[in-house]
């Protein structure tokens, strides 16, 4: 596993640079979920494949940019399934945004999900690790460009301060409306920038409270993939002492998706707001 991690840990400098040197604009294409593609996403696409393809480990890509699974070696063990640029609709107006990946250790779902990472470009750059039953880690990369860790075991408290609510607003269920505005209520911050990983991200290292993207009227399985955004950010929240539930109250690491691109509704928190939504989707 710390060969992928050491090369994610180089895909990173690699798209950081691109970030702050490639141009914004829109390619003619869109992705396999129908989302226009920037040029930016394109690229780091490439650098993400390019990049794993090196690795004997490497059995096969998924690739959130890319309709079909992409086999490598024969006698690679791990099934590495990424979302190469997270957010990339918000980096033109200079918000952070992020890179996942899923590494599966057979048929791609939750259960065979060995371990996960996601990338933050921000002010700073920064990378979390986990490996199934171990700590969550947190990197730091400085000046040297060597990525320094920040902390070993990165912990979720029972209860957060944080809410961050995806989706359409007026197409939310009257249920989920309630209990969100019950959080507010609660007095509970609303910190929300409409990209995923700087959002989970502040949320883990804030010690905890809510994400969440629920089915809406206008997407009812949510919009969040499962295999490289759901998934790792399951396996990594509840790595924290955190759950990662769909709106049965199901754990998010008990699914199996039909198809690479198939999406869920999804919850990240603590245990404290889990169980509220729990109680407000009746679930308990
Ligand atoms: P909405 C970015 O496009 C993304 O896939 C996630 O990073 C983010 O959490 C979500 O979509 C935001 O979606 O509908 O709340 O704008």
């Amino acid at each position: 596993m710390q060969s992928i991690f050491q090369k994610i840990k180089e895909i990173a400098l690699d798209i950081d640079r691109a970030i702050k040197d490639q141009e914004m604009g829109y390619s003619e294409q869109c992705n396999a979920s129908g989302d226009d593609q920037l040029k930016l996403d394109v690229y780091a696409d490439e650098l993400v494949e390019h990049g794993l393809k090196e690795l004997p480990i490497v059995r096969a890509l998924i690739s959130e940019e890319k309709e079909e699974p992409m086999p490598v070696h024969p006698e690679g063990k791990y099934t590495i399934c990424y979302d190469p640029l997270d957010g990339s609709s918000i980096v033109d107006v200079n918000l952070s945004v992020g890179t996942i990946f899923g590494i599966y250790e057979g048929e791609p779902c939750g259960e065979t999900l060995r371990a996960a990472a996601y990338i933050v470009y921000g002010p700073r750059l920064e990378m979390v690790t986990v490996t199934a039953g171990d700590a969550v880690q947190h990197y730091r990369c400085g000046s040297s460009q060597l990525f320094n860790l920040q902390c070993e075991e990165v912990r979720l408290e029972e209860k957060g301060k944080l809410n961050a609510p995806g989706g359409t607003q007026k197409n939310w269920s009257p249920r989920h409306k309630a209990f969100i505005d019950s959080l507010f209520a609660e007095g509970y911050r609303l910190r929300y920038s409409g990209g995923m990983v700087p959002d989970l991200h502040q949320i883990l290292l804030k010690g905890g409270g809510l994400f969440s993207y629920p089915g809406t009227s206008d997407k009812p399985e949510g919009k969040l993939r499962l295999l490289f955004e759901v998934l790792p950010f399951a396996l990594i929240y509840e790595a924290a002492g955190g759950e990662a539930v769909d709106e049965q109250g199901r754990r998010l690491l008990e699914i199996t998706p039909r198809h690479p691109h198939d999406t869920s509704p999804c919850f990240f928190g603590s245990r404290y707001e889990i169980s509220r939504m729990k109680e407000a989707y009746g679930v308990a």
